[in-house]
């Protein structure tokens, strides 16, 4: 079993991303359960999802790497249970701690073959996010796996280059990929990077 952390701030894509990581399951025929730890503007939430056919399990108001670290566990522990799937997809509020909650999962799990960290970034507000809220931004992207600045269709491409250049430096040991989950733009690339 895959899990995988979809991280980053508030109102990056984190939902948008997982829906579209959903659909792309679906149709490879993996069964994929969702954990939902969030207070979006999307509309989209745990209940909604189980409404809409997906196996979601939603947690309650609070955050999972801190407050709600022992009902993430029990959580998760459920759904491995319950449900087995192939892949569990965990959103975590856009103001937790992902490599917090990499390290809860990692403890929680038994048959995990490997826990990966998403982050997401903002390339409409990444001016913000590292002038206003650096340090937090940084805490963010630690320990993750790959990083994707999304809302590549928001900026111009020199602005893009920008973005992609400043994260490089910042981060040189880990891939990342501009894409549009919005707009479906490289999010073949990701497919693939996905187990
Ligand atoms: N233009 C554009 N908008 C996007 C893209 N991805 C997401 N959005 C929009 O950004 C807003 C936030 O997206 P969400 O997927 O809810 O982001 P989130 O990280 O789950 O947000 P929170 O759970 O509130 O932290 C929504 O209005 C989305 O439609 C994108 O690639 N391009
Ligand atoms: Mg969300």
């Amino acid at each position: 079993m895959y899990v995988y952390i979809l991280g980053g701030f508030l109102g990056s894509g984190k939902t948008s991303l997982m829906l579209n990581l959903t659909s792309m399951y679906i149709d490879r025929g993996q069964k994929v359960a969702l954990l939902v730890n969030e207070s979006g503007d999307v509309g989209v939430d745990g209940a909604t999802m189980k409404r809409e056919g997906y196996d979601a399990i939603e947690m309650p108001n609070g955050c999972i790497c801190c407050t709600l670290a022992s009902s993430l566990q029990e959580g998760l522990r459920s759904i491995a249970r319950d449900l087995k799937p192939d892949v569990i997809l965990i959103e975590p509020t856009g103001l937790a701690l992902p490599h917090r909650v990499k390290d809860l999962v990692r403890i929680a799990m038994i048959d995990e073959e490997e826990t990966i960290l998403i982050g997401v970034v903002d390339a409409q507000r990444f001016d913000k996010l590292i002038s206003k809220k650096s340090e937090f931004f940084d805490r963010q992207m630690q320990g993750c796996n790959f990083i994707l600045i999304n809302k590549s269709d928001t900026v111009s491409s020199e602005k893009l280059a920008e973005i992609r250049n400043w994260m490089s430096s910042e981060y040189p040991d880990k891939p990342i990929h501009s894409v549009s989950v919005k707009e479906g733009s490289n999010m073949d690339e990701v497919h693939e990077l996905m187990k």
